[in-house]
């Protein structure tokens, strides 16, 4: 007969005596949020896995911000619960078709955000998060042309920001882009105290009814701050978990979101952050796999834009 496995229990034995730390992203479920030592966004995940004493770095996330950890920590292993995780940002920058596109501007700085695979991040002179983004495209001197990859969206925002023209590179979030101005107006005007906050891979006109623009972590603080009582909620529904925890007495909704026309019911849900479970996540602690390796030229090539990151942004 099958017996029944009492999965924090497990992880929680299992991660003392294999010297373990569980780091998980905002994007995943609730349950995985709570067996976590560590929950954060892209850049307080990279900070986290660089200082880490731990000797296997378990990471609830998708595939490139594992690939990150292993390029800040080489010498630890790095597991992956789920490695068909991938991201719709990574997908739409293949290493190749980049290259030849950056051959097209020798003299361009390339700056890409944290979310594309490591073979891009070995083509890119400074990395970035949503939480540092404006400081490192403003650490260019502005007679430099800037090639900014995978995010059109956060790129178009940035270059708003800034004043710059940088070049932008056509990816998207998918879940991001999936949340609808119209809708969200409508969802205000039912709830018109709330208060509508969004992450910057959201199109402009998101952007645009957007009272305040960050990160999950600054998105997270701001909910924390800010006197509203209710909020409206434009980015992936994992971040709702951490805010609900930290304001209790306040109301939280997701923005929503549309596919093909249609008012989508799953779309704010990242289908790759997802697929982690917490049977994938026991079974990836006890097996210590999927593991994540990387040849030894690109996490040298890959570590030096990063590093660059967090020098600027330290
Ligand atoms: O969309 C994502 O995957 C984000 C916002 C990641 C992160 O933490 O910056
Ligand atoms: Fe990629 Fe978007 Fe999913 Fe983040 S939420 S992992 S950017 S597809």
């Amino acid at each position: 007969a099958l017996e029944k496995i009492d999965y924090v229990a497990e992880i929680n034995r299992l991660k003392k005596e294999k010297n373990a730390v569980i780091l998980a992203h905002y994007y995943q479920t609730a349950d995985i949020q709570d067996v976590a030592d560590y929950i954060g966004d892209s850049l307080g995940l990279s900070q986290q896995a660089a200082k880490t004493k731990a000797d296997m770095i378990v990471f609830a996330g998708v595939r490139f911000m594992a690939e990150t950890a292993k390029i800040l920590s080489p010498d630890k292993k790095v597991v992956l619960p789920d490695i068909n995780a991938g991201c719709s940002l990574e997908e739409s920058a293949p290493a190749d078709v980049f290259s030849a596109f950056k051959a097209k501007h020798p003299d361009a700085v390339v700056i890409s955000y944290v979310n594309c695979s490591a073979e891009l991040k070995t083509l890119t002179d400074i990395v970035c998060t949503s939480t540092n983004a404006v400081k490192i495209v403003e650490s260019v001197p502005k007679d430099k042309q800037i090639i900014f990859a995978p995010d059109k969206n956060l790129g178009d925002y940035l270059n708003r920001k800034t004043g710059r023209d940088m070049i932008l590179w056509d990816g998207a979030c998918m879940v991001h882009e999936a949340f609808s101005a119209d809708m969200i107006t409508e969802l205000k005007a039912k709830h018109p105290d709330a208060e509508i906050i969004a992450h910057p891979e959201s199109e402009k006109p998101v952007l645009d009814v957007a009272s305040y623009i960050g990160s999950t972590t600054g998105l997270l603080k701001y909910t924390m701050s800010s006197p509203s009582k209710e909020f409206i909620v434009a980015t992936e529904s994992g971040i709702l978990h951490q805010m609900k925890k930290a304001s209790p007495d306040k109301k939280f909704h997701v923005a929503p979101t549309v596919k093909n026309g249609y008012a989508c019911q799953a779309c704010q849900d990242c289908p790759h952050m997802k697929l982690n479970t917490m049977e994938k996540l026991y079974y990836c602690l006890k097996n210590e796999k999927p593991e994540i390796t990387l040849p030894e030229d690109v996490i040298r090539d890959a570590k030096a834009p990063i590093d660059r990151m967090l020098e600027i942004s330290a």
